[in-house]
């Protein structure tokens, strides 16, 4: 036989490329997630508006936008041809162009604009953030910061202000929440200094009372702030924002203050209010992201809240961005889920296999979809009493059949909530962050590539990474956990965690009976942690107790999940979750085929059209 003809860089073997499926439509977690929490008036309608934003982000368009912003990171010019100091931010196109996609299609103003929704709003708006997460290059960051200010200003006009206060907070909210794009506001978050980003209160900016009279008008016409700031911020991400909430010390301690990052100059014409972008970061991912240092000189800005009382205020800032970490860390992952089965499905060995049919293959991503699936349900339980305890009064008010969330009341889900929302960005960022590693590794060399912006999981990988560091590491977020359960709270915070746990396990049939005694099991443990250790011991075993509380969380909400339509593959997945070890371990020599046809059913869920 003759050899056959040499390959070229022309003819040859060519790898078919693969194609990404409308990821709503082919990510049955997330279906099923909509299902669970959107009630059958609110589901069709957005559902639909789910498939079409799907299909959209994958376009040839938005993908070149990606690309952009990925491939153009932002430029600073410090100085003008003449010496003159100046700070002169440029993002790229695609940067700019995604920003106004994420408004446009309600990344935040789902949030607040959608009463019909009340609760469940949050639900549905990161429904949608985690699948435009994988098309997006992080406006997604400014935006976090946005939606916690929305946040904190909304709580700051139902209180006592003054009435000049007011009308600024007021346009600032309407931006804020706004679809509008040039009219829609992002804004920063300012906390981290060089003395500490874990640890604030080494803040070493300074703010100064300078009253009313001094004057001055911000960028769209509004009286300027009644105190200057200065000092130095080391980091700040939504550099191109149009304010910023920020930390500064006072004769009373550290205070939030709000302020617009642009002013009118007396000429009129617009400069930055007492702002020098010092240099931008250098960083592993999020290239499209203008990460800066600051320095603050004379920066005229509101108090926002009590004086001395800013670490507190922030919080509320802090509690959104933290969820939204959680879901962009969730969003990633799910697009390199997407891309490692799209992949599979194409990718053909010697004998003419592809790899979904691989059986170690499909053994690797069966695994990994479990652990995707369990986060994505610790990451939405988040959301779903974050919404709840943003409307209280709706959620008590409604009949028990119209909430879809499996929480007895609104104080339960106020509790649960501010326990959750820690445990859920920490674990949802390190499961992403490996279970992206694993994606990556599933598509061998080409998934180390960058070309293709719809398939590069590279890009993905390096952004999630600092999902665990940014709105706080893991080990901070875990001593947040200490000083929730140990603080004032702490009694009722255990109550209502206890009580929900039990409410729930109470509530299922006989065949989760094996499951239940393993989560009260695991219920019991950490409720002996949380009576039995002080606060330094807790705080040594922190990211354990994380882990606990994670693992109760996603185990009752997969049996919950699979318990709707008795499904057998969630069945199956939520049985591996909990059985942990155990399930992988268990498989008799010689059946190991039947465990294969399930990892085929795991991994590759028929795609719903
Ligand atoms: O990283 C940043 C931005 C990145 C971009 C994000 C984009 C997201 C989108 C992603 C898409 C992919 S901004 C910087 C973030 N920085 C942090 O997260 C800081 C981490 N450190 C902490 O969280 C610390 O726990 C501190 C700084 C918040 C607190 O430290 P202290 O000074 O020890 O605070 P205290 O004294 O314990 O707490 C002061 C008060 C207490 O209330 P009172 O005064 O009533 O006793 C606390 O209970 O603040 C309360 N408090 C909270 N309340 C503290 N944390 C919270 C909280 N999370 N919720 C409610
Ligand atoms: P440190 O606080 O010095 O922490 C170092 C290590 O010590 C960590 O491993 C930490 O877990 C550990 N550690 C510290 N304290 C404790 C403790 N009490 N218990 C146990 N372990 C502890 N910040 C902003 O304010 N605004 C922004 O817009 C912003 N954007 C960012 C963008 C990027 C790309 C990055 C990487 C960071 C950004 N940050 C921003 C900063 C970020 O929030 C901080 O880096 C983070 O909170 C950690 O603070 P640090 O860097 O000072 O680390």
């Amino acid at each position: 036989m003759s050899p056959p003809n040499p390959s070229s860089g022309t003819t040859g073997f060519f790898q078919t490329p693969p194609t990404l499926p409308n990821q709503y439509n082919e990510d049955i977690t997330l279906r099923r997630i909509a299902t669970l929490y959107l009630s059958p008036t609110h589901l069709p309608s957005i559902s639909a508006d789910l498939t079409s934003f799907a299909s959209y982000i994958l376009t040839p368009a938005v993908l070149s936008h990606t690309h952009n912003a990925e491939t153009h990171p932002p430029t600073l010019s410090t100085h003008s041809t003449f010496g003159h100091p100046r700070s002169v931010l440029t993002t790229s196109e695609g940067w700019r162009a995604l920003s106004a996609i994420g408004h446009a299609n309600g990344i935040v103003a789902t949030a607040y604009d959608s009463p019909e929704l009340a609760h469940s709003a949050r639900v549905a708006q990161f429904l949608k953030y985690v699948l435009w997460t994988g098309s997006d290059a992080l406006t997604t960051c400014p935006n976090a910061m946005q939606d916690g200010a929305a946040r904190l200003l909304a709580n700051q006009l139902k209180g006592e202000i003054s009435e000049g206060q007011r009308k600024v907070w007021a346009e600032a909210y309407e931006r804020l929440t706004s679809r509008e794009v040039g009219r829609a506001w992002t804004a920063g978050q300012w906390m981290t200094e060089r003395s500490g980003g874990s640890d604030v209160r080494g803040t070493e900016t300074v703010a100064r009372y300078v009253g009313n009279d001094v004057g001055g008008k911000d960028e769209s016409g509004m009286p300027l702030g009644d105190w200057s700031v200065s000092g130095f911020k080391w980091f700040s991400s939504a550099t191109d924002a149009q304010m910023a909430i920020l930390l500064a010390r006072t004769e009373k301690g550290i205070s939030a203050f709000w302020a617009p990052t642009k002013r009118k100059a007396a000429g009129g014409e617009t400069e930055m209010n007492g702002i020098t972008i010092q240099r931008l970061k250098s960083k592993m991912g999020t290239k499209a992201l203008p990460t800066a240092e600051l320095v603050l000189e004379g920066t005229r800005a509101y108090l926002v809240g009590k004086e001395g009382e800013g670490t507190r205020v922030i919080s509320t800032v802090l509690n959104i961005t933290r969820v939204h970490t959680a879901m962009g860390a969730l969003g990633f992952y799910a697009r390199g889920l997407a891309i490692s089965r799209a992949f599979a499905r194409v990718r053909k060995l010697s004998d003419g296999r592809t790899l979904d049919n691989v059986p170690a293959h499909v053994r690797s991503l069966a695994k990994n979809t479990v652990s995707y699936v369990a986060a994505m349900h610790l990451g939405f339980f988040a959301v779903a009493v974050l919404g709840i305890s943003e409307h209280p009064e709706q959620f008590d008010a409604m009949k028990a059949e119209e909430r879809m969330v499996l929480v007895e009341n609104a104080q339960e889900a106020v509790l649960l909530s501010r326990l959750i929302t820690p445990v859920a960005k920490a674990i949802c960022s390190e499961r992403s962050i490996a279970g992206l590693k694993e994606a990556m590794d599933s598509l061998g060399g080409v998934g180390y590539m960058e070309e293709e912006p719809e398939f590069n999981i590279a890009r993905l990988y390096r952004d999630c990474n600092v999902t665990s560091i940014w709105e706080g590491t893991s080990n901070v977020l875990a001593a947040d956990v200490v000083r929730v359960v140990m603080g004032r709270q702490g009694r009722h915070v255990k109550r209502a965690f206890n009580s929900w746990v039990k409410t729930r396990t109470g509530s299922w049939g006989l065949e989760w009976a094996g499951m239940e005694e393993l989560i009260s099991a695991e219920r019991d443990k950490l409720d002996s942690w949380w009576e039995n250790m002080d606060a330094e011991e807790l705080a040594y075993k922190g990211k354990d107790m994380l882990e606990m509380i994670a693992w109760i969380v996603s185990s009752i909400m997969m049996i919950e999940d699979a318990a709707t339509d008795a499904d057998v593959v969630r069945t199956e997945v939520a049985r591996r979750y909990i059985l942990r070890k155990e399930a992988e371990l268990e498989t008799l020599p010689g059946i190991w085929r039947r465990d294969f046809n399930m990892d085929q059913r795991i991994a590759f869920p028929s795609i719903s059209e």
